[in-house]
């Protein structure tokens, strides 16, 4: 038994922690995925227990790197936060035509009352429209146990299945009871040969494949709901005839708390629904109840599906996250205004952060700042209010682009886009690509922050850091190199705390030029600077050693 197990052998686990486990206790061979919050436990956890895990630039390059390694018949998991899955879905939606032979998952934590993202989307339409099976754990326990069903439902049917945890589940801590100890593989574990074998017509999504395989799909479809109805990860729990809430996810617990009287049917495995099995349990209840997080999405399926069913208010409930007080008001039909929590004491840059010396000489000049997601965006509010716009991940370098192109030229000449290292390398190379290939006439100013970590999701690598997952050295891209291989005139490196003044007259330049310039605002995260610098020493040895191989950075080293 491994020592953290107890007398009965459980563990005391976060959802994040029960998947990373299960991963491994599944033979899966690779896991990958971006960071985000809160998923981005996962893959630290799996590679803590000896998985291979690794992170992607983007969501979207993690699932093709995992719809390739099942192609030939690997175990593969992928893990994102909710908007991950807008930048992954272009994948998504035709992986499901084609299929695969190993067993894929794909983790999504979606983020219901926006404790750390931009919106509040249900990834649960994304499994309706893209067709793709969906699991919802609500506890350490079942994020545990459902992902070998999961995987199973994935190789069975040959499709990639969507596996839907949210804050709650991915960060409580509950009682785990593994299948063996976590040092152990259980005796069942899937171990295929793995190899490839041609099969262009399930592979190659060209009309004339891919039009016989939507119909494969749908064929599946409709089998896994059968099974689902029968065999599905699902739990009917009679109690009072008078009221019977149907829920999943972290909801079924509040409920139980809230209603330890009514009878539940919670639900594993929300797409597709098993109609039948619902239908079933809504008739033997006075009073049906469902209970969800975010949209009406299962009330809505079971009213068209000609149930009677009441649910949340959504003028009120839609929004924010449920809870046991929240249960007990939509039980009793109370819709009177919801006290308003106190205000907590709004985030804040790190004092000595480096992001604080960038927006405050920005600010200085009165730019008009198009910004981006990470730890910078907090430059947006009091004291420095220092950004005007944030969107989605890579959109500060095309909105500051777009404005550049309308306004006044005296306007114009204000604006500048900025962007972390992590965010430029996810979704950023292509804005700086546009910039280049339709300049605006009064050119633009780009600055990267490069504080040498994604440090807003908890300071993982990236392929700028020049370190993997698991901390080795690996390739380290250049962003000079690569804003002069765009086509951008003038590149500059310069550290925006100790040459702040050298930082202040660059951008006031760059402004009054027609012309395109890249800046790297140079300074290493406050919190990660012993680990930057102790990898900086290290990594001279390694280059030295000939073990490279890669493209040495042309920026200075701090
Ligand atoms: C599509 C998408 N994936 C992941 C996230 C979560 N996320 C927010 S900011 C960020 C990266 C922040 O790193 P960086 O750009 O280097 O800025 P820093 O926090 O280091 O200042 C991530 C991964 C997100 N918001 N959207
Ligand atoms: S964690 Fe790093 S990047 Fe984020 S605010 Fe603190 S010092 Fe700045």
């Amino acid at each position: 038994m491994h020592a953290s197990q107890d007398s009965q052998g459980r563990l005391l686990l976060s959802g994040n922690e029960a998947i990373a486990l299960a991963a491994k206790h599944c033979g899966v061979h690779l896991a990958t995925g971006y960071p985000g919050t809160p998923s981005s436990e996962i893959l630290d956890g799996f590679q803590a227990l000896g998985g291979k895990a690794q992170w992607a630039p983007n969501e979207k390059v993690a699932a093709e790197v995992a719809l390739g390694a099942a192609f030939a018949k690997a175990r593969v998991m992928v893990t994102m936060k909710h908007v991950g899955l807008n930048v992954a879905s272009d994948v998504l939606f035709t992986m499901t035509y084609s299929g695969m032979q190993g067993g894929y998952v794909l983790v999504v934590a979606d983020d219901p009352g926006m404790a750390s993202s931009q919106n509040e989307q249900d990834s649960r339409r994304y499994a309706e429209a893209a067709v793709a099976p969906m699991f919802e754990p609500c506890d350490s326990q079942e994020a545990y146990d459902l992902l070998k069903v999961a995987f199973e439902t994935s190789e069975r049917w040959g499709i990639p299945v969507l596996y839907r945890i949210t804050t709650r589940v991915c960060h409580s801590k509950s009682a785990v009871k593994p299948v063996c100890s976590p040092d152990q593989m259980p005796k069942d574990v899937y171990n295929p040969s793995i190899q490839f074998e041609r099969n262009i017509a399930a592979r190659v999504m060209v009309p004339g494949h891919a039009k016989p395989a939507h119909r494969r799909l749908r064929a599946k479809l409709a089998e896994m709901e059968a099974w689902n109805n029968t065999q599905g990860p699902h739990r009917t729990e009679m109690r009072s005839a008078n009221v019977g809430i149907i829920t999943a996810g972290i909801c079924y617990h509040h409920a139980r708390e809230a209603a330890p009287e009514a009878s539940t049917l919670r639900l594993g495995m929300t797409f597709p629904l098993p109609m039948a099995l619902i239908k079933a349990f809504v008739a033997g209840v006075k009073r049906c109840v469902v209970l969800e997080e975010n949209d009406p999405w299962l009330a809505t399926a079971l009213r068209a599906a000609g149930l009677q069913v009441e649910s949340k208010n959504d003028a009120i409930f839609r929004f924010g996250e449920m809870s046991v007080d929240r249960v007990r008001r939509i039980l009793r039909n109370d819709d009177s205004i919801e006290p308003v929590p106190p205000r907590g004491k709004p985030p804040e840059l790190c004092a000595g952060c480096p992001h604080r010396s960038s927006f405050e000489v920005l600010k200085e000049l009165d730019c008009i700042i198009s910004g981006d997601i990470g730890c910078y965006t907090l430059a947006a509010l009091p004291p420095l209010s220092a950004m005007d716009m944030m969107i989605d991940m890579g959109a500060g370098i095309g909105m500051g682009l777009g404005l550049r192109h309308v306004l006044p030229e005296a306007e114009a000449r204000k604006v500048v886009s900025v962007i972390g290292d992590s965010t430029f390398l996810h979704s950023g190379i292509t804005g700086l690509l546009e910039a280049a290939y339709n300049p605006p006439p009064t050119g633009h100013v780009v600055v990267i922050l490069d504080n040498g970590t994604t440090a807003m999701t908890g300071q993982q690598e990236h392929p700028g850091t020049g370190r993997k997952l698991n901390s080795d050295f690996t390739n380290r891209v250049s962003y000079e190199a690569l804003g002069r291989a765009a086509g951008f005139p003038n590149v500059l490196t310069i550290n925006p705390i100790r040459e702040r003044d050298v930082f202040k007259d660059a951008v006031q330049k760059s402004l009054a030029k027609n012309e395109l310039t890249l800046i790297i605002a140079k300074s290493p995260c406050i919190l990660a600077v012993s680990h930057i610098v102790a990898g900086e020493k290290e990594r001279k040895v390694w280059e030295s050693n000939g073990i490279s191989g890669g493209v040495k950075t042309e920026g200075k080293v701090l």
